[in-house]
C-alpha cells in the first residue's frame, strides 16, 4: 500500500526555509515474509530525520514521564543487581535515563539538541547513531552492559541486523535487553495508520522481534503490552536458556496468531479501513468548512504529518495546530504548511472544533482542556465528532 509522497514527519519549517524545496519520499509500507515486520519500502536517510533540530522532546507529556519512572523501577526491581551498567538507546531528553543517573549509565542519542537537554540534567550521553561499531566502542570503554534499554527507537533504525548484533555484543552474558515500541497488532486493530511515517521504519511484533534477535544470539523470555503511544509492546530478551519463558509471552504470542499478522488479507482489510477513515475525516472537515466553523488541530505530532498529507488537510481546513513544544511554534507543518501556535492560541478564542492529533495522550489532554467548550474530532479507532454542546 502507499500513502503517496510524504515529507519528513518532524521537519517543521521555519519562515526562512519557505523558498527551499521540501524533501519527500514515498510512504509505502509492506509486509516482509522473511522477518515478519511491516516495514517502509523507501527508507529516508536517518541523518535527514535525527540531527541538531529534532522536533520531538519526550518530556512534553507528563503521563509519559510517569510511565518511564515506572519502567525504570520495574527493570531495576526485576532484572538488575547492585551497581549495574545501563545503556539506553535513543534517550532523547533523558525522560527514562534520568532514573539511572546516579549510577553507571550511558545514553546514545544522535539528535544533538535533545541530547543536550539530557546532558543538562547531568546525564552521560554519547551523541551517535547506535549500531555494532558504537556498541563495540562502548564495551571497550565501559565493559559489558547489564541492561540495554530502549523506547520507541529500535523501530527507527533501518539496519536492524547491525542494531541487533550491536546489542548482543554490548550485553554481558547475563544482561537483559528491555525495549518497547508501537505494536503492529495494535496499529492494525485500531486502524492507527498514523503510526506509519518516516521514523517508523518497522512495525514490530513478537514474531518479528523473535526472528530478528534469534539471528544474533538473543531470545525473548517475556512480553508485556503497553497502553502508551496508542498501544505498544515491551519486549524482554536475554541469552538463550538464561531465563525461563513466561506464561505472558505464550499468551501474547497466541494473541498475535489470532490477529492474522502474517496473512496478506489482514493488510488488504487494513488498507480498506484506512481509505474509509480518510474519506470520513475529510467529509467531517468539509462539513465544518461549509458551515463556517473554525477548526484547529491539537498537537503537531509526527503522526499528524501522515494524516494531514495523506488525507489532504490544508490551512483552509485547520486555522492552525496548537502544540506545547517551543521548537515547533512559529513554524509550519511539514507538507501542508499549517501554522503551529502555542497552547495559549487554543483558548484565545476557543475554536468550534479541534482535531485531536495526539489521540495517544487523550486522558492527559482532556484533563488539561476540561474548560474547552468546543467539539473534539477524533479518528482512531474511527472518525467521530465528540460534541460538547
Ligand atoms: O516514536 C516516536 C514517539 C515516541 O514520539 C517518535 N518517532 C516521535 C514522537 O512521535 P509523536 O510526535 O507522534 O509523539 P507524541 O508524543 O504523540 O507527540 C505529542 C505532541 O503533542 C508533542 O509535539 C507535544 C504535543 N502535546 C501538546 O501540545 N499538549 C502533548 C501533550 C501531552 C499536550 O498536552
Ligand atoms: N526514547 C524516547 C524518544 C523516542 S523518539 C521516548 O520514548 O520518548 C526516537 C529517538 O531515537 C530520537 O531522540 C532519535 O534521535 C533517536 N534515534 C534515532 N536513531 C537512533 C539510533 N540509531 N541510535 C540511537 N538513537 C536513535
Amino acid at each position: 500500500m502507499s500513502f503517496g509522497p510524504m515529507p519528513i514527519a518532524n521537519a517543521f519549517r521555519r519562515a526562512d526555509e519557505a523558498a527551499t524545496p521540501e524533501y519527500t519520499f514515498e510512504l509505502a509500507p509492506a509486509f516482509c515474509d522473511s522477518c515478519g515486520t511491516f516495514q517502509l519500502v523507501d527508507q529516508p536517510d536517518p541523518a535527514l530525520m535525527f540531527h541538531g533540530d529534532y522536533a520531538f522532546f519526550s518530556g512534553t507529556s507528563r503521563a509519559m514521564a510517569d510511565h518511564f519512572g515506572r519502567f525504570a523501577a520495574d527493570v531495576r526491581r526485576d532484572h538488575l543487581g547492585p551497581d549495574p551498567f545501563v545503556v539506553e538507546i535513543g534517550c532523547n531528553d533523558g525522560i527514562l535515563l534520568r532514573h539511572f543517573g546516579t549510577g553507571r549509565h550511558l545514553g546514545v542519542e544522535p539528535s544533538r539538541n535533545v541530547a543536550a537537554a539530557a546532558r543538562d540534567q547531568g546525564l552521560a550521553v554519547r551523541e551517535d547513531f547506535f549500531g555494532t561499531a558504537v556498541a563495540e566502542a562502548i564495551r571497550a570503554d565501559h565493559g559489558p552492559a547489564d541492561a540495554v534499554l530502549a523506547a520507541n527507537v529500535l523501530c527507527h533504525i533501518p539496519d536492524v541486523h547491525d542494531l541487533a548484533e550491536g546489542i548482543s555484543r554490548l550485553l554481558g552474558d547475563d544482561g537483559v535487553l528491555v525495549f518497547e515500541e508501537p505494536h503492529l497488532g495494535a496499529m492494525i486493530e485500531k486502524t492507527a495508520y498514523d503510526q506509519l511515517y518516516d521514523e517508523h521504519v518497522f512495525m514490530f511484533s513478537l514474531q518479528s522481534v523473535g526472528r530478528i534477535f534469534a539471528d544474533h544470539g538473543l531470545e525473548l523470555f517475556h512480553a508485556a503490552p503497553q497502553p502508551t503511544h496508542g498501544g505498544g509492546m515491551r519486549y524482554f530478551l536475554g541469552r538463550p536458556g538464561r531465563r525461563p519463558a513466561t506464561a505472558a509471552l505464550a499468551a501474547e504470542r497466541a494473541r498475535e496468531a489470532e490477529l492474522g499478522l502474517d496473512r496478506p488479507a489482514t493488510y488488504d482489510a487494513f488498507r480498506r479501513r484506512v481509505e474509509r477513515s480518510r474519506d470520513a475525516l475529510m467529509a467531517v472537515l468539509a462539513d465544518h468548512r461549509a458551515a463556517g466553523r473554525r477548526v484547529v488541530g491539537y498537537a503537531a505530532t509526527s503522526k499528524s504529518t501522515t494524516v494531514i498529507n495523506y488525507c489532504g488537510i490544508t490551512p483552509d481546513h485547520l486555522a492552525f495546530i496548537t502544540d506545547s513544544t517551543p521548537l515547533k511554534q512559529g513554524r509550519v507543518s511539514p507538507g501542508a504548511h499549517i501554522p503551529i501556535r502555542p497552547p495559549e492560541a487554543f483558548r484565545d478564542p476557543w475554536p468550534d472544533a479541534a482535531v485531536l492529533f495526539a489521540w495517544n495522550h487523550r486522558d492527559e489532554i482532556m484533563a488539561k482542556e476540561a474548560d474547552y467548550p468546543g467539539d473534539w474530532i477524533t479518528f482512531v479507532p474511527e472518525v467521530r465528532v465528540e460534541s460538547r454542546r
